[in-house]
């Protein structure tokens, strides 16, 4: 076991004795028991707990190469972004984020409150649970930690202060290349598509340079527009839900970027929620409350991050030009324009590229699977294309239901 003095890559038990001794998170001699439990994409989560009086906490850890692969350096520096953010997020969104007990920038590893009584949301979709408050707590999150963050109502100097220390060139390129380039060109040849679906994949995406040509301008807009401080990776993944409750985790992502990268992140993944419903489940009454409350949650999250966003617009913004006559509308149409947009290359990344989501790969029948890969690339076309028309839940709902009516469900559904 290291000193903590060094960085290492810690086991279980080394991170058992970091919470103890680092952190003073438990007392001297405690019984801890402790396991590593992650299985995202690119960290160490570890949980511990003392076997007495059961308190638990959750250390990560950030390695200097992503888990999913070695391909990807990633500075550990995210950890310490993660940390800021949370903190911020808590002030700005209390009790939408995980508590964050500290951060050691040795170990490039944060402590934070273990979340064991929520499940992730993607995996609580996929068992087909619902969750009745999830769109007033996450348009509350996403209002209150975007809006607050922008030029509208942030001093700028201090606003100039907060993107520059959240500039976060690894993470962002991995975005750029992962969600904005290579779903439409496999220029690192590491797509990762589902081989009968490739020359769908291939007409569809790789070969339509209407939608190269609009991914480029939006790729530009990733780059250079800081409008808010934002998650980064708003996905069911990075959600964890309980009936009563819904925290947003994991926004190591977080930098100066485009609002509406987060909202459209939120869209598709209750997008693909919804296709491995209407793909997997048997016609009947289960589907259709199942899928109807998706449809009611998506209807919600538009309804309320558009009127929250206006009504926290007229408490807070301190910019003079920004209380012109227009500019409200104006800006927060730019803002769901990007929602659109990103609602669209979120759907086609995760089914192209090499960071799938289970609501696709979980689909066992090859027809089955086909069939939501390609109702939800045809819908992402009409949400990238369209996205200057694009505004409303029934906007959303009327391009989805079109994609899906084009493919038939498969006979024999998996
Ligand atoms: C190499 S990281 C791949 C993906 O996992 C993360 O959760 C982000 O979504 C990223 O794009
Ligand atoms: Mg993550």
């Amino acid at each position: 076991m290291g000193d903590f003095n060094h960085y290492f890559l810690m086991k279980s038990a080394d991170a058992a004795e970091f919470a103890r001794t680092r952190f003073q998170l438990f007392p001297p001699g405690a019984a801890l028991e402790h396991a590593e439990i992650g299985d995202g994409n690119l960290n160490y989560i570890f949980r511990i707990r003392d076997k007495v009086t059961g308190k638990a906490v959750v250390i990560k850890q950030a390695g200097g190469t992503a888990r999913i692969s070695d391909q990807f350096k990633v500075s550990p520096d995210r950890n310490r972004i993660e940390h800021d953010i949370l903190v911020i997020e808590n002030e700005l969104a209390p009790g939408l984020v995980p508590q964050v007990f500290g951060y050691d920038p040795v170990m490039n590893a944060l402590a934070m409150e273990d979340l064991s009584d929520h499940t992730i949301m993607r995996s609580a979709l996929l068992e087909r649970r619902t969750f009745p408050l999830f769109a007033d707590h996450i348009t509350t999150f996403m209002v209150n930690t975007l809006l607050l963050t922008s030029d509208a109502v942030m001093d700028h100097k201090k606003k100039k202060e907060t993107v520059k220390s959240f500039v976060n060139p690894d993470l962002c390129e991995i975005t750029e290349d992962l969600v904005y380039t290579e779903p439409f060109n496999d220029v690192k040849k590491r797509n990762d598509p589902f081989p009968p679906n490739l020359d769908f994949i291939r007409r569809e995406l790789y070969e339509d340079r209407d939608i190269l040509l609009e991914t480029a301008k939006m790729k530009f807009d990733f780059y250079c527009n800081a409008q808010c401080l934002i998650h980064g990776d708003l996905h069911t993944g990075s959600i964890f839900v309980r009936e009563d409750s819904t925290k947003a985790i994991d926004p190591e992502f977080a930098y100066y970027g485009p609002a509406g990268y987060d909202v459209g992140n939120v869209m598709a993944n209750l997008i693909f929620a919804w296709a491995n419903a209407d793909t997997v489940m048997e016609a009947g009454a289960a589907r259709k409350a199942f899928t109807g409350w998706l449809e009611r949650t998506i209807d919600e999250v538009m309804g309320m991050f558009v009127s929250k966003w206006k009504a926290l617009w007229s408490r807070s913004v301190t910019e003079t030009v920004a209380r012109y006559d227009g500019f409200a509308e104006w800006y927060l149409d730019s803002i769901l324009r990007d929602t659109a947009g990103v609602t669209g290359l979120e759907l086609c990344r995760r089914i192209v590229g090499i960071a799938h989501v289970k609501d696709i790969t979980s689909i066992k029948a090859p027809a089955a699977r086909l069939r939501a890969e390609r109702l939800c690339i045809t819908a992402a076309k009409r949400y990238i294309l369209e996205r200057d028309h694009i505004r409303t839940s029934s906007d959303y709902l009327g391009v989805l239901h079109t994609a899906a009516a084009k493919f038939q469900r498969p006979r024999a559904e998996g």
